[in-house]
């Protein structure tokens, strides 16, 4: 047993909890998983005797609970300094700080209307003018950082950072509803698509017997 545990919703769907569990696994930390499978009539219950804001991810390592995605990835990055989930250079953590934050609070109707979900047929769905906006702020920081940070790896910022973990579930997304990307944004989508945790974490999907109706769009 592990002295570090993640709390996580649905894999299927989870996009919060995928970001968190992501850095973790990228940053080859041992940690428990316990998940909860979300929007049931327990559902809350269970995840509030983890989270104070009844909301997944959250993360338990001794004295220390922490709950929000990016607070959890935070967390990570400072207990586990070797993992260099950030990047080591000034200008560059600044960037892949502010486009973390960015994709933490923004990018809502892209979230709406493409709602992660690992186990739907691959299918183009009508974008609206708002999600199309989001597509193509998300696309240009994608080609911006791999143009400015990204020549020694295939990542954001080269090696695989916080930023990546909190635009994998957008790599899904782009995937799931087959979004018509550029060859930089393709090759970046597949990085990330390809990584063996994503691969664990989508195979978990899979084996999941809940479904959510309100996210099988
Ligand atoms: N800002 C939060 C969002 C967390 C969130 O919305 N999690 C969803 C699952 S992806 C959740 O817990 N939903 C359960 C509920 O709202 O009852 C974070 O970054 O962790």
């Amino acid at each position: 047993m592990a002295d570090l545990t993640i709390i996580l919703g649905n894999k299927n769907y989870s996009s919060w909890s995928l970001r968190a569990w992501l850095a973790a696994r990228q940053a080859g930390i041992a940690f428990d998983e316990i998940v909860i499978p979300l929007y049931r009539p327990e559902s809350r219950e269970k995840i509030l005797a983890h989270s104070p804001s009844g909301k997944v991810p959250a993360l338990r390592h001794g004295a220390a609970q922490v709950w929000e995605s990016l607070a959890i990835c935070e967390y990570l990055a400072e207990t586990f300094p070797e993992a260099a989930l950030w990047p080591r250079d000034a200008a560059a953590r600044a960037a892949a700080r502010a486009v973390s934050t960015e994709m933490h609070a923004g990018f809502l109707p892209l979230r709406r209307h493409l709602p992660m979900n690992l186990r739907r047929a691959i299918a183009a769905r009508q974008i609206p003018g708002e999600v199309e906006a989001d597509i193509n702020r998300i696309c240009a920081i994608w080609r911006d950082c791999r143009a400015r940070f990204g020549a020694k790896g295939p990542f954001l910022f080269g090696g695989f950072t916080i930023a990546d973990a909190m635009y994998a579930p957008v790599a899904t997304r782009f995937h799931t509803y087959a979004v018509a990307l550029d060859r930089v944004c393709e090759a970046y989508g597949q990085a990330i698509m390809t990584l063996p945790a994503m691969q664990e974490w989508i195979e978990a999907a899979h084996a999941e017997p809940w479904v959510v109706e309100n996210f099988e769009v």
